[in-house]
């Protein structure tokens, strides 16, 4: 399998992180697109992905695989523990809403702050931006963190009971926050906590280096 991905990239970091908790790495190579110089816009990248994002997975039999959740879903399938995406059909769809509200709610939003309400990938890529936009985006996703801290007030995962896709979602918003200097406000003590756990995963300590 071949993975097309930036490897600072936060939604590259979801589909990383849960490559090491599969324990699936030696199974893929990563081909590097450089977002900085708009290299994921360009139509070869585009004849693999339409949405024109990382990352993107693609199977030896050639079949083209993006999004994060659907490529999270597909290596989850492949093998093994821990079940990312729930056994249950009620952890499925517990998990698929948790890890859809941490993209609509956070990780998504930040995304839209750094593409609009910051320089983001540079004059050559941001062929739009609408700043006001963006700083929506950021204060939704303040919101969004106050949102996750009262879920983990109530359970130690985002899903529930147990580590999935849903805490690798938040866990990537996280990150994207970090690039944009974006704080927890520091009364998330709940949310802070949790994200302390998840630092000592090695899978959230190492998705850089794979
Ligand atoms: N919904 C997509 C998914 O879940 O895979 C979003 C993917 C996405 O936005 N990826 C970023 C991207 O391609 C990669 S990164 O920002 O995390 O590095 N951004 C470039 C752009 O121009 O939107």
């Amino acid at each position: 399998m071949k993975i097309y991905d930036w490897h600072t990239g936060p939604y590259p970091a979801r589909v990383r992180i849960a490559l090491a908790e599969k324990n699936l790495q030696a199974q893929v190579s990563f081909v590097s697109v450089d977002l900085w110089k708009g290299e994921h816009k360009k139509p070869e990248f585009l004849a693999l992905n339409y949405s024109g994002t990382l990352p993107v997975l693609e199977l030896d039999d050639g079949t083209l695989i993006a999004e994060c959740t659907a490529i999270t879903q597909y290596l989850d399938h492949l093998q093994g523990t821990p079940t990312l995406t729930g056994s249950t059909p009620r952890e499925q769809g517990v998990i698929h809403m948790m890890s859809k509200r941490a993209e609509l709610e956070l990780l998504d939003a930040i995304s839209t702050y750094f593409h609009h309400g910051t320089p983001g990938l540079g004059p050559e890529v941001e062929l739009y931006q609408n700043a006001e936009w963006g700083f929506r985006q950021r204060d939704k996703a303040v919101r969004g963190m106050h949102y996750f801290d009262g879920v983990l007030r109530k359970q130690a995962f985002i899903a529930g009971d147990t580590f999935s896709m849903a805490d690798i979602t938040v866990i990537g918003g996280l990150i994207f926050a970090g690039l944009v200097d974006l704080q927890v406000p520091p009364e998330c003590t709940a949310l802070l906590a949790w994200h302390g756990r998840m630092l000592e995963r090695s899978s959230v300590q190492n998705w850089q280096t794979l």
